[in-house]
């Protein structure tokens, strides 16, 4: 027999939940839209270093919806999150078609990562995610995590993204189900759409992280910055930035590498450090930065830091400021891993400097500067003394310097 009152629920229940899908999906649009379309706002007075801004750059909540939501009603009655994403962060950087692009770390709900590309006109805002996320190749051994891309356009022509490729370690005895095996990947491309993958770099080490490669070529070798470590997460033995040369890219060995900047005690690069993007030439040397390391009590606390190498002998430091130049501040030190400053690109317009940098494996970030700013923080900000008692000499020379001005 027919049933009025099951035929009436069902309408009603149709009705209500299409109204729910469509008043979802107006909420999520316009909370979407206000968000990417917000202006950022420069901080002032700032420490004349560098100038912080109000807001993130990117966040979860900047991806399209449609990476993460069915938008079909019949599909997903309740609108609901189904492929989530975690956290985006960790960019490299690059002036592309007169864009700033950041190919960015996407993780997912899933914890995987992949790169995807944003871009803006102005580097400080209005960042877009483009359509598709990109769609790295896999070597014959595949990645079960890609991240911390470092874009450079080098003198051969190709624009190179080097980034950390991570697989379980095939050594690891059962039931360890968290060692890890992390090498170094390399990609090219003309238009940071279509990637030609390459095979992973070979150094001598078990271990690598941040491995940047050079944007000219040295002695007509490829050279890499690297991260020689002994194990996943410590260092072991020796460690710090790391240099080497390779003959060429399609096949890149490297025979040998050299401590650039070593890790060192009560520093803030104690337990390691890293180097973040390809370096920025300057008439007086490379820009380098870099991220240092150390252990407490709430766990590991990553800063960013800066150095200069020479022009013609990119593996020799010609300055090194003391200690950090941006640790985490304020909503950037909470996240998914708190405390933890990270740059793996900067780009350079003319004289100014966009610094793309994220907080706490969670969000994207930038401050701007200058050549000249960085030129002048790196050669003239005194070096770390390395002891309390000639750290405070160094102090009171500003401080007796500084008498004259103060009256
Ligand atoms: O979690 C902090 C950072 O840890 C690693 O950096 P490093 O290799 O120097 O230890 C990376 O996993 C990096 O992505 C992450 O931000």
């Amino acid at each position: 027999m027919f049933d009025r009152g099951a035929k009436f629920t069902f309408i009603y229940e149709e009705i209500m939940t299409t109204n729910v899908f469509t008043k979802r999906l107006q909420q999520l649009t316009d909370h979407h839209n206000r968000l990417i379309n917000r202006p950022n706002e420069r901080l002032q007075p700032g420490n004349g270093i560098f100038d912080r801004y109000r807001y993130p750059i990117l966040t979860a909540e900047h991806t399209p919806l449609f990476w993460r939501y069915d938008l079909n009603p019949a599909s997903n009655p309740f609108l609901m999150e189904r492929q989530g994403i975690n956290a985006v962060f960790n960019p490299g950087a690059i002036e592309f078609n007169n864009k700033i692009c950041l190919v960015t770390r996407v993780e997912g709900a899933d914890r995987k990562s992949f790169f995807a590309v944003a871009q803006s006109d102005n580097g400080i805002d209005n960042f877009r995610f483009w359509d598709d996320p990109v769609e790295m190749p896999e070597t014959d051994d595949p990645d079960v995590n890609v991240y911390d891309i470092r874009l450079v356009r080098h003198e051969d022509g190709w624009i190179y993204g080097v980034f950390c490729t991570e697989r379980k370690d095939p050594s690891a005895p059962k039931g360890d189900t968290s060692s890890a095996v992390a090498q170094a990947g390399i990609a090219r491309t003309h238009d940071l759409v279509k990637w030609e993958r390459l095979p992973d770099l070979v150094t001598p080490s078990p271990q690598q992280r941040n491995v940047v490669l050079h944007p000219e070529f040295v002695d007509g070798k490829y050279a890499f910055y690297t991260r020689p470590q002994d194990g996943f997460i410590e260092t072991g033995g020796g460690g710090g930035i790391g240099w080497g040369m390779a003959d060429n890219i399609e096949s890149a060995v490297l025979d040998k590498e050299m401590i650039v900047d070593s890790k060192a005690y009560h520093t803030i690069k104690e337990a390691k450090n890293g180097l973040g993007p390809a370096p920025i030439k300057t008439d007086d040397g490379w820009l380098q930065l870099a991220h240092g390391v150390r252990n407490n009590a709430a766990g590991l606390r990553y800063v960013l830091y800066m150095f200069m190498t020479d022009l013609k002998e990119p593996w020799r430091v010609i300055h090194a400021p003391a200690g950090l130049l941006m640790g985490p501040q304020d909503e950037e030190r909470v996240g998914d891993v708190s405390n933890v400053l990270f740059s793996n690109g900067w780009v350079q317009r003319g004289n100014k400097v966009f610094i793309y940098y994220a907080s706490s494996d969670t969000r994207c970030h930038v401050a701007t500067s200058t050549v000249d700013q960085l030129v002048d923080y790196c050669k003239n900000t005194p070096s770390d003394p390395m002891r309390s008692a000639l750290c405070v000499k160094q102090r009171r020379a500003l401080i007796d310097n500084n008498k004259p001005f103060i009256d």
